[in-house]
């Protein structure tokens, strides 16, 4: 099962164009698979992104991890600091299954790659979704600390509007230099919303949107948008 559903997990990210695209052999490393060394928070010293990992799944059941690769597992990202005071842990998700993206970059255009993009999956289809990018600074202690998120997603203000009788089924970020005629990277989400009658595999309704970094408010504004109505699956015969 665990095969089956890394699989099917790749496939997800695949469709949400997620950067391993490309990557869909099921021994080629996944985002946080392996944890990343950076130094987020610019005093010189690295900082460590791992999955903290919560519990295994295999064929023959949940187990306590460290899991093994291949393994479905459940985690959180985790941030950890090896600082003045000692070891410090932050907690930068929720508990989730799947890492569709887990990349440094620099997100707010200052020539410095120190914030980190991640995006999350979770659930049987991997619908579940969670989307950060955070920077990151150091505290009065010595440790790093959370700056400002700079993107969540879903949240109600990074969601499209949604279609009169849908609902929002799900949605995937990617960063990107989309756009070359505006500076630096740019973000483009894609969601798709369900009528209560679709079928599990076929939303209606699809909409992608794309946000660029304002410096002025350490946000991303929103700056085109489209939504398209999909095809109908063709009733089998
Ligand atoms: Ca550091
Ligand atoms: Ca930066
Ligand atoms: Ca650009």
């Amino acid at each position: 099962m665990s095969r089956a559903l890394r699989c099917l997990l790749l496939g997800v990210a695949l469709a949400g164009g997620g950067v391993i695209a490309g990557a869909a052999a099921e021994s080629d490393p996944l985002p946080l698979d392996e944890p990343i060394v950076a130094d987020l928070d610019g005093d010189g010293r690295t900082e460590v992104v791992r999955a903290l990992e919560t519990a295994c799944y295999t064929e023959e059941g949940s187990r306590k991890p460290p899991c093994e690769r291949g393994d479905l597992r459940s985690f959180y990202v985790e941030l950890v600091d090896t600082c003045a005071t000692g070891a410090l842990a932050l907690t930068l998700s929720r508990e989730m299954e799947f890492a569709s993206l887990a990349e440094v970059v620099d997100a707010d255009n200052d020539g410095n790659a120190r914030e980190l993009a991640f995006e999350l999956r979770a659930g049987a289809t991997g619908r579940g979704v969670q989307a950060k990018i955070v920077r990151f600074k150091v505290d009065a202690g010595g440790c790093i600390s959370v700056q400002k998120t700079l993107f969540s997603y879903p949240r109600p203000e990074t969601i499209g509007k949604r279609p009169k009788g849908t609902a929002f089924a799900t949605g995937y970020l990617n960063i990107h230099d989309y756009d070359k005629g505006i500076k630096g990277l740019e973000l483009r989400t894609i969601e798709t919303y369900s009528r209560p009658a679709d079928p599990g595999c076929c939303p209606s309704f699809r909409r992608a949107t794309f946000w660029r970094y304002v410096s002025a408010t350490s946000s991303y504004k929103r700056y085109r948008t489209k939504l398209v109505r999909l095809p109908r699956p063709r009733p089998a015969v």
